[in-house]
C-alpha cells in the first residue's frame, strides 16, 4: 500500500459539533442553539414560537421556518450544540492530542457568527478572530496544515430573521464580506479553504420539502444563492492570496448501487448520480449542467439563469473536490422518495444507526469523480459512529472502528494505483463529538473519547482509545502500516 510523498492524514470536525462556548467571545446565535437532542431514529427538532406566540417544532439542519417566527428554549429539552465537547476551552489540548496521532492536517470550521455577530456589522468581533488564529498557530507549531470549512452547518440565525433567508441575494454579499475578512486574517496561517459544507444537503428532492412553507422553488434559489456565495468567495481568496485552494464539498454518501439489473433501475441510478454531482458540476465545472432543465423541471421549477450569473459561476470555479463518505445506497426505478430504496444490500454490514458499511464505494466514488472532474481530491469526512465502553481503567477498546478505518485506507490506496489525484484523508470527528443528525454524543465516531453523555453529563474529560494508537501507527507511517 502506498500513499505519495506529502499526503495529508488527519480527522475534521465541525465549530457547531464541536466548540460549544455558547454566548462567548461576543459570538452571534446560530440555528444549531436552539437545536434538541433526538435519539437513534427521531429526529432533532428546532424551537421556535410562530407568528401566533405558539410553539413549534421544526426539523433539519436548515429548518423551514418564517423569518418572524422566534427562535425559543424549551423547558425540558436539551439543546446539546451550546456546551457540545467545549472545544472553545479544550483546543490547546485537543490539538495536541491530533498531533500526538501524527495528524498533518486538522479540518475544522469557523463559526461566520464568531467573527460577524450579526453578519451586517460593518467590523469583526475581534474575540472571533482572536480566537480562531490562536488555533490555526497552534495547528502550526505542530505542523498541521488547517483546512477550513467557511460554512458547516451553521448559519447565523440573522440569515433568516433578518435578512428573511438565503434567498435574498444581500446574504450571498455579505458572505463575500466575512471570506474577505477570514481569508485576509489568516493568509499567513491558511491556505486550503472548503466553502459550504455538504452544499447538496440543500438541494431540493422529491420528498424533502419540511413543513410545507418552504416552496422548492425558494429552496433552489436558496441553493443558487449559495453557489454564487461559493464563485465570489472563490474569486475574493484568490485575490487576496493567490497561493491559497479552495475546494467545494460535497455528500457523496450517498454512492448508488441499481437494485436489480433491470433497465429501469440502471437509469434510476445514473439520475441518482446526477442528482449527487449537480452542485460539484456547478462549482467545478462553473456552469449548470445539461440535465438542469429536467431535474428541476420534475419539481416544478423552472430553470433560467442570468448571464451576469452564469458569468459568475464560470469565474469562480473551485479548484479541487472534496467530499464525506459514509455509505452506499440502493435505487430502484420503483422508489419515489428522493430515488433511494429502502432495500438493505445483502452484501455489506450496517452500523447500528442503519448506515451501510462499505469500503470499496469508497474506491467506486474516488474513481467516478476523477474520471468526472480532473482535479485534486480529498477525502474529508468518513467514519464510523459507533456505541463506546468506557472502561474502569480508562481505555476504550474499539476494533470494530479500527476495522473500518484500515478497510477504507485501503480502498484509497487501491483508488491511487487506479490512477485518481487523492491528496488527504480527514476522517470525521477525531474527539468524539456532538452528532449532527442525532444530536447524540453516543454516536461516537472518535479516537478520542469525551467523557459527556446525551443529556450532558460528564467531565468532558478527554481519553486515548485503542484506536488512537491504531490510527498513530498508520498516520505515522504514511499509510504504508495499516495490519
Ligand atoms: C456529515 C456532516 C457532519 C457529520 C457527519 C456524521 O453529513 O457534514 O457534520 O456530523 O455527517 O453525521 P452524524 O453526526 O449525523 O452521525
Amino acid at each position: 500500500m502506498k500513499f505519495p510523498k506529502g499526503f495529508f492524514w488527519g480527522g475534521a470536525i465541525a465549530a457547531n459539533q464541536a466548540e460549544g462556548g455558547y454566548g462567548e467571545g461576543g459570538r452571534g446565535e446560530i440555528i444549531s442553539d436552539y437545536t434538541t437532542a433526538g435519539a437513534n431514529g427521531v429526529p432533532r427538532q428546532n424551537t421556535y414560537l410562530n407568528e401566533k406566540g405558539e410553539l413549534v417544532y421544526v426539523p433539519g439542519l436548515f429548518p423551514d421556518v418564517k423569518p418572524d417566527w422566534k427562535p425559543v428554549t424549551v423547558e425540558g429539552e436539551y439543546y446539546p450544540n451550546r456546551i457540545a465537547v467545549d472545544f472553545y476551552h479544550h483546543y490547546k489540548e485537543d490539538i495536541a492530542l491530533l498531533a500526538e496521532m501524527g495528524f498533518t492536517m486538522f479540518r475544522l470550521s469557523i463559526c461566520w457568527a464568531r467573527i460577524y455577530p450579526d453578519i451586517t456589522d460593518e467590523t469583526p468581533n475581534q474575540q472571533g478572530i482572536d480566537y480562531y488564529r490562536d488555533i490555526f498557530e497552534t495547528c502550526r507549531k505542530y505542523n498541521i496544515e488547517p483546512l477550513v470549512t467557511i460554512s458547516h452547518y451553521d448559519d447565523p440565525l440573522c440569515i433568516t430573521h433578518k435578512l428573511g433567508g438565503w434567498e435574498n441575494r444581500a446574504v450571498a454579499d455579505y458572505f463575500e464580506k466575512y471570506v474577505r475578512t477570514i481569508v485576509s486574517e489568516y493568509k499567513d496561517l491558511v491556505k486550503y479553504w472548503l466553502t459550504f459544507n455538504e452544499i447538496n444537503s440543500a438541494l431540493p428532492r422529491k420528498g424533502s420539502m419540511g413543513n410545507g412553507i418552504e416552496s422548492h422553488v425558494a429552496s433552489f434559489e436558496r441553493l443558487h444563492n449559495r453557489f454564487l456565495a461559493s464563485a465570489k468567495a472563490v474569486l475574493a481568496a484568490h485575490e487576496i492570496d493567490p497561493e491559497c485552494h479552495v475546494g467545494c464539498m460535497i455528500a457523496i454518501g450517498p454512492s448508488f448501487y441499481p437494485e436489480t439489473c433491470k433497465p429501469e433501475d440502471m437509469m434510476a441510478m445514473v439520475e441518482a448520480h446526477q442528482n449527487n454531482f449537480f452542485c460539484s458540476d456547478v462549482q467545478v465545472r462553473g456552469y449548470y449542467p445539461s440535465y438542469t432543465k429536467k431535474m428541476l423541471g420534475q419539481l416544478g421549477i423552472e430553470f433560467n439563469v442570468s448571464q451576469e450569473d452564469a458569468a459568475l459561476l464560470k469565474k469562480g470555479k473551485v479548484d479541487f473536490y472534496t467530499f464525506s463518505y459514509y455509505m452506499t445506497n440502493i435505487v430502484s426505478a420503483g422508489s419515489t422518495d428522493e430515488l433511494i430504496s429502502s432495500k438493505k444490500n445483502p452484501y455489506v454490514k450496517y452500523t447500528d444507526w442503519g448506515w451501510a458499511v462499505d469500503p470499496s464505494g469508497l474506491r467506486f466514488a474516488l474513481n467516478l469523480i476523477y474520471d468526472r472532474y480532473q482535479v485534486p481530491i480529498m477525502v474529508v469526512e468518513n467514519g464510523l459512529g459507533a456505541v463506546d465502553k468506557l472502561e474502569e481503567d480508562g481505555s476504550v477498546h474499539d476494533p470494530y472502528r479500527i476495522e473500518y478505518h484500515r478497510d477504507h485506507i485501503k480502498e484509497m490506496a487501491k483508488a491511487i494505483e487506479d490512477g485518481v489525484d487523492l491528496r488527504g484523508y480527514t476522517m470525521w470527528g477525531p474527539i468524539d463529538i456532538v452528532s449532527a443528525g442525532t444530536g447524540q454524543m453516543s454516536k461516537r465516531y472518535g479516537f478520542i473519547y469525551v467523557d459527556r453523555d446525551d443529556k450532558g453529563n460528564g467531565t468532558l474529560a478527554r481519553s486515548r482509545k485503542d484506536s488512537f494508537w491504531y490510527i498513530q501507527k498508520v498516520y505515522k507511517s504514511n499509510g504504508e502500516e495499516l495490519d
